[in-house]
């Protein structure tokens, strides 16, 4: 069996639509992940199981997408050494910049690496693990430079419509 390089954690399965799109990433780039759901509030516990057992895993890094008082990643990074990447998912009132203060606010001492909020930052916190993951993996590394390459090919072939 292989070794999950990456933890995909979220708050809910409400939390899906935004996070599915790290996974997306991480199953392009080959990477062996997991999903699943681990409620801070909900499933404290499990959430301090889930992080206590991360390094003895050997998990390369954990991506924590959560809403609201999205206290998640901070309780997670608060458990292990394991880098943590915090993806705010938009809120029903206030839209995810609660989300997001509540990541990216963490006191001095405990860091989470905070992404955007909602899909772009799933898929980016993902793309960052492929990068972390890359820094000992040459094969990777070479996947990882193409992805960029696809892109800058598709924006210099962008042709932009003539004057309304
Ligand atoms: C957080 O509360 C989750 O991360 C989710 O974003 C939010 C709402 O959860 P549900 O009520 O949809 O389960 O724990």
């Amino acid at each position: 069996m292989q070794t999950i390089q990456i933890g995909v954690v979220m708050g809910s399965s409400s939390d899906w639509e935004t996070m599915q799109h790290a996974v997306a990433i991480l199953e392009q780039f080959g990477i062996h992940h997991e999903a699943r759901v681990v409620s801070a509030h909900r499933m404290p516990d499990d959430m301090f199981a889930y992080a206590e057992e991360a390094t003895g895993r050997g998990l390369k890094a954990i991506i924590a997408g959560a809403g609201g008082a999205a206290h998640l990643p901070g309780m997670i990074a608060a458990k292990t050494v394991v880098p943590v990447l915090g993806v705010p998912v938009a809120s029903r009132h206030l839209q995810g910049v609660d989300s997001l203060h509540s990541i990216v606010q963490m006191p001095k001492g405990v860091p989470v690496a905070t992404f955007a909020i909602g899909a772009a930052g799933a898929a980016n916190a993902a793309l960052f693990a492929v990068a972390l993951l890359a820094n000992e993996d040459a094969a990777l590394r070479d996947r990882l430079t193409a992805f960029r390459a696809e892109q800058t090919a598709a924006a210099r072939a962008m042709q932009l419509p003539p004057v309304a």
